[in-house]
Protein backbone atom coordinates (compact mmCIF):
# COMPACT_ATOMS: atom_id res chain seq x y z
CA UNK A 1 0.00 0.00 0.00
CA UNK A 2 1.57 3.34 -0.83
CA UNK A 3 1.95 5.96 1.43
CA UNK A 4 0.58 9.44 0.33
CA UNK A 5 1.56 13.22 1.30
CA UNK A 6 -0.52 13.56 4.63
CA UNK A 7 -2.46 17.22 4.84
CA UNK A 8 -1.46 20.03 6.29
CA UNK A 9 -2.81 20.63 9.87
CA UNK A 10 -3.90 24.45 8.50
CA UNK A 11 -3.98 26.79 4.85
CA UNK A 12 0.02 26.69 3.09
CA UNK A 13 -0.31 30.95 3.90
CA UNK A 14 -1.88 30.30 7.22
CA UNK A 15 1.59 30.91 8.93
CA UNK A 16 2.52 33.77 7.42
CA UNK A 17 4.48 36.44 7.68
CA UNK A 18 6.41 33.91 9.97
CA UNK A 19 6.77 31.17 7.71
CA UNK A 20 5.91 31.98 4.26
CA UNK A 21 3.53 30.05 1.41
CA UNK A 22 6.54 29.84 -0.91
CA UNK A 23 8.42 27.94 1.90
CA UNK A 24 5.26 25.48 2.50
CA UNK A 25 4.74 25.53 -1.47
CA UNK A 26 8.53 24.05 -1.31
CA UNK A 27 9.51 22.62 2.02
CA UNK A 28 5.54 20.64 1.95
CA UNK A 29 5.01 20.52 -1.61
CA UNK A 30 8.50 19.50 -3.06
CA UNK A 31 10.62 18.35 -0.60
CA UNK A 32 7.79 16.19 1.78
CA UNK A 33 6.10 14.98 -1.83
CA UNK A 34 9.47 13.79 -2.74
CA UNK A 35 10.21 11.87 0.25
CA UNK A 36 7.12 10.09 0.11
CA UNK A 37 7.72 9.58 -3.74
CA UNK A 38 10.88 8.19 -2.89
CA UNK A 39 10.01 5.83 -0.02
CA UNK A 40 7.07 4.18 -2.35
CA UNK A 41 9.29 3.56 -5.50
CA UNK A 42 11.57 1.60 -2.42
CA UNK A 43 9.00 -0.69 -0.85
CA UNK A 44 7.02 -0.97 -4.31
CA UNK A 45 7.04 -5.06 -4.68
CA UNK A 46 9.22 -5.68 -1.64
CA UNK A 47 8.22 -6.64 2.17
CA UNK A 48 7.89 -3.64 3.35
CA UNK A 49 4.90 -2.75 0.79
CA UNK A 50 2.56 -3.84 4.03
CA UNK A 51 4.55 -2.40 6.74
CA UNK A 52 3.29 0.71 8.98
CA UNK A 53 5.52 3.64 8.57
CA UNK A 54 7.15 2.87 11.87
CA UNK A 55 7.91 -0.59 11.29
CA UNK A 56 10.07 0.41 8.27
CA UNK A 57 11.63 2.99 10.08
CA UNK A 58 12.42 0.69 12.71
CA UNK A 59 13.55 -2.34 10.83
CA UNK A 60 15.47 -0.41 8.10
CA UNK A 61 19.21 -0.27 8.30
CA UNK A 62 21.04 3.07 7.46
CA UNK A 63 20.62 3.54 3.50
CA UNK A 64 17.82 5.35 1.25
CA UNK A 65 14.90 3.66 3.21
CA UNK A 66 15.43 5.06 6.32
CA UNK A 67 16.34 8.18 5.19
CA UNK A 68 12.96 8.27 3.10
CA UNK A 69 11.06 7.03 5.40
CA UNK A 70 11.73 8.81 8.74
CA UNK A 71 12.06 12.04 6.60
CA UNK A 72 8.16 11.27 5.81
CA UNK A 73 7.77 10.68 9.79
CA UNK A 74 9.41 13.31 10.52
CA UNK A 75 8.14 16.08 8.30
CA UNK A 76 4.73 14.59 8.87
CA UNK A 77 5.61 15.47 12.54
CA UNK A 78 6.69 18.78 11.92
CA UNK A 79 4.02 20.22 10.57
CA UNK A 80 2.06 19.81 13.66
CA UNK A 81 4.83 21.30 15.74
CA UNK A 82 3.67 24.42 13.74
CA UNK A 83 0.50 26.27 14.05
CA UNK A 84 -0.96 29.82 13.46
CA UNK A 85 -1.71 30.98 16.99
CA UNK A 86 1.62 29.35 18.09
CA UNK A 87 4.45 30.43 20.16
CA UNK A 88 4.32 31.80 23.50
CA UNK A 89 4.61 29.64 26.99
CA UNK A 90 3.80 26.38 27.37
CA UNK A 91 0.90 25.48 30.34
CA UNK A 92 -0.14 22.70 32.11
CA UNK A 93 1.99 19.42 32.19
CA UNK A 94 4.63 20.22 29.43
CA UNK A 95 5.07 23.31 31.52
CA UNK A 96 5.26 21.17 34.79
CA UNK A 97 7.46 18.53 32.90
CA UNK A 98 9.99 21.57 31.17
CA UNK A 99 10.28 22.73 34.56
CA UNK A 100 11.51 19.48 36.06
CA UNK A 101 13.84 18.87 33.53
CA UNK A 102 15.22 21.92 32.70
CA UNK A 103 14.83 24.26 35.87
CA UNK A 104 12.61 27.00 33.91
CA UNK A 105 10.80 27.18 30.27
CA UNK A 106 13.09 30.34 29.87
CA UNK A 107 16.37 27.69 30.63
CA UNK A 108 14.17 25.18 28.16
CA UNK A 109 14.14 27.68 25.48
CA UNK A 110 17.99 28.75 25.89
CA UNK A 111 18.88 25.17 25.95
CA UNK A 112 16.71 24.40 22.73
CA UNK A 113 18.14 27.44 20.77
CA UNK A 114 21.91 26.62 21.55
CA UNK A 115 21.33 22.87 20.30
CA UNK A 116 19.46 23.91 17.50
CA UNK A 117 22.27 26.39 16.45
CA UNK A 118 24.83 24.35 16.78
CA UNK A 119 24.01 21.39 14.73
CA UNK A 120 26.54 21.26 11.75
CA UNK A 121 25.12 20.80 8.95
CA UNK A 122 21.38 19.19 8.28
CA UNK A 123 19.51 17.46 10.76
CA UNK A 124 16.41 18.15 13.85
CA UNK A 125 16.23 19.61 17.05
CA UNK A 126 13.71 17.41 19.44
CA UNK A 127 12.28 18.43 22.58
CA UNK A 128 12.10 14.05 23.58
CA UNK A 129 10.77 12.07 26.33
CA UNK A 130 13.52 8.91 26.85
CA UNK A 131 13.84 7.01 30.40
CA UNK A 132 15.19 9.61 32.28
CA UNK A 133 12.38 12.51 31.54
CA UNK A 134 12.12 15.27 29.31
CA UNK A 135 15.39 15.68 27.02
CA UNK A 136 17.01 17.81 24.16
CA UNK A 137 18.24 16.43 21.14
CA UNK A 138 20.02 16.58 17.91
CA UNK A 139 19.89 14.15 14.91
CA UNK A 140 21.46 14.22 11.60
CA UNK A 141 19.92 14.32 8.24
CA UNK A 142 16.78 11.78 8.96
CA UNK A 143 17.84 10.07 12.11
CA UNK A 144 14.69 10.51 15.16
CA UNK A 145 14.03 9.48 18.59
CA UNK A 146 12.07 6.58 17.74
CA UNK A 147 14.91 5.02 16.04
CA UNK A 148 16.77 5.29 20.02
CA UNK A 149 13.64 4.07 21.57
CA UNK A 150 12.69 7.64 22.59
CA UNK A 151 9.23 9.33 22.31
CA UNK A 152 9.34 12.96 19.64
CA UNK A 153 7.30 15.36 21.71
CA UNK A 154 8.29 18.56 19.29
CA UNK A 155 11.01 18.76 16.66
CA UNK A 156 12.39 21.77 14.52
CA UNK A 157 13.37 21.52 11.38
CA UNK A 158 17.09 22.69 10.69
CA UNK A 159 17.68 21.68 7.54
CA UNK A 160 19.04 25.04 5.59
CA UNK A 161 15.23 24.14 2.82
CA UNK A 162 13.40 24.77 5.91
CA UNK A 163 14.09 28.35 6.21
CA UNK A 164 16.77 29.68 3.95
CA UNK A 165 13.46 31.35 1.51
CA UNK A 166 12.52 33.27 4.80
CA UNK A 167 15.37 33.89 6.69
CA UNK A 168 17.92 32.96 4.12
CA UNK A 169 21.33 31.76 6.03
CA UNK A 170 20.15 33.43 9.82
CA UNK A 171 19.14 30.25 11.51
CA UNK A 172 19.50 31.91 14.97
CA UNK A 173 16.26 34.27 13.76
CA UNK A 174 14.11 30.86 12.52
CA UNK A 175 15.14 29.19 15.72
CA UNK A 176 13.63 32.27 17.24
CA UNK A 177 10.34 33.29 15.69
CA UNK A 178 9.59 29.30 16.10
CA UNK A 179 9.73 29.84 19.83
CA UNK A 180 7.96 33.02 19.74
CA UNK A 181 5.54 32.46 16.70
CA UNK A 182 4.93 28.90 15.35
CA UNK A 183 5.86 26.24 18.42
CA UNK A 184 2.59 24.44 18.84
CA UNK A 185 2.02 23.37 22.68
CA UNK A 186 -0.67 21.74 22.04
CA UNK A 187 0.54 18.85 20.34
CA UNK A 188 3.51 19.10 22.56
CA UNK A 189 0.81 18.17 25.38
CA UNK A 190 -1.19 15.64 23.39
CA UNK A 191 2.27 13.25 22.34
CA UNK A 192 3.41 14.03 26.31
CA UNK A 193 -0.16 12.49 27.39
CA UNK A 194 0.55 9.70 25.51
CA UNK A 195 4.48 8.78 26.49
MN1 LIG B 1 12.63 19.49 5.91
Amino acid sequence: MAFELPPLPYAKDALAPHMSEQTLNFHYGKHHQTYVTNLNGLIEGTENENKSLEDIILSAEPGGLFNNSAQVWNHTFFWSCLSPGGGGEPDGDVKTAIEHAFGSVDEFKQTFTDKAKTLFGSGWTWLAKGDDGLEILQTKDADLPLKHGKTAILTLDVWEHAYYLDFQNARPAYIETWLDKLVNWEFAAENLAKA
